[in-house]
């Protein structure tokens, strides 16, 4: 692994409506990240936060169906120019988010850097919505549609191109929320997708091999981790929690496998909304999960 990584915190909630999204980068940042890589012996650069427009700020007559539409590019065009301007540097991109509308920024930072990317989407959600199918009108809901080039083109077309993935280059482990529409995009293109019932039958050790393996054909693999994937019991500060999620044990291994594969490039770990947790919980999830894949080890 990489052994200079560059942090970027992006306290983004115009993906969606609820508040306090938008402190996850200091709960992450205050639940100890920094310390835990450096005793991992990694050199991390916190570059602070991304500038988000305030929620209350947002003129929103041009948005349409898709809430907080100029708000999300302008945070996806600064993310994306951030994130590969650390890659040009030659240092591991780790963002924290904010709500999951920041991957459609990270992923075209850095799929400008891969010909061939790979995607670990770990999440609850599919997250394949378009404004046509969209229940909520939320881009949180939207951006590995977009990254694929599906959807509304001011966001497919972040830093001036599309597709920013291929959509056999992508793994979705955790889902149990589809909608309709994101069912059939799903059927159509062929995702690979371990929902829950696949966790439960194949349990996280076989799921990572075969994600390993079937990812094995790529250039670099970007992990896009939603808090939300875990069970709201391990994870409880989310925006949108859904029952019966990957444990934090099986999402530890999933880490560590992860790690002694060494095949992740870059990283985002999303979601976490301090308003809704209990004693920053989420927060420390996610930093002993980021442990695990630095290569924490017990012994
Ligand atoms: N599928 C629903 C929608 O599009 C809910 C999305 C919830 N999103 C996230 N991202 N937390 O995974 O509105
Ligand atoms: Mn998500
Ligand atoms: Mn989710
Ligand atoms: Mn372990």
């Amino acid at each position: 692994m990489n052994k200079d990584i560059a942090m970027i915190g992006v306290p983004m909630d115009l993906g969606q409506m609820r508040r306090g999204v938008d402190m996850g980068p200091s709960a992450i940042r205050y639940a100890g990240i920094v310390e835990r890589l450096e005793n991992l012996n990694y050199n991390v650069e916190d570059m602070g936060n991304i500038e988000i427009a305030l929620p209350e700020k947002q003129d929103t007559a041009n948005d349409g169906k898709l809430k907080n539409l100029s708000g999300v590019i302008e945070a996806s065009e600064k993310l994306s120019d951030t994130v590969s301007g650390v890659i040009e540097a030659n240092k591991f991109p780790l963002v924290l988010g904010g709500d999951h509308s920041i991957a459609i920024g990270t992923l075209a930072g850095v799929s400008r850097h891969y010909k061939n990317l790979g995607v670990i989407w770990y999440d609850a959600h599919g997250d394949l919505n378009t404004a046509d199918t969209s229940p909520s009108g939320n881009i949180h809901g939207m951006p590995l549609a977009a990254s694929i080039g599906i959807g509304h083109e001011k966001l497919t077309h972040i830093s001036g191109y599309a597709p920013k993935i291929k959509h056999e280059n992508i793994v979705i482990i955790g889902a149990r929320s589809l909608d309709e529409g994101e069912r059939e995009l799903i059927k159509e293109k062929g995702i690979k997708v371990y929902t829950m019932h696949e966790v439960d039958r194949l349990g996280m050790t076989k799921i990572m091999d075969e994600t390993i393996e079937y990812l094995s054909h790529t250039d670099g693999v970007h992990l896009s981790l939603d808090l939300d994937g875990l069970d709201p019991h391990d994870a409880p500060g989310v925006g949108t929690p859904v029952l019966g999620g990957i444990s934090y044990r099986e999402s530890h291994l999933a880490m560590e496998m992860l790690a002694e594969a060494e095949i992740i490039t870059s990283a985002e770990f999303v979601e976490v909304n301090p308003i809704l947790d209990e004693k920053n919980k989420t927060a420390t999830v996610a930093v002993a999960l980021m442990g695990s894949l630095f290569g924490e080890k017990l012994l």
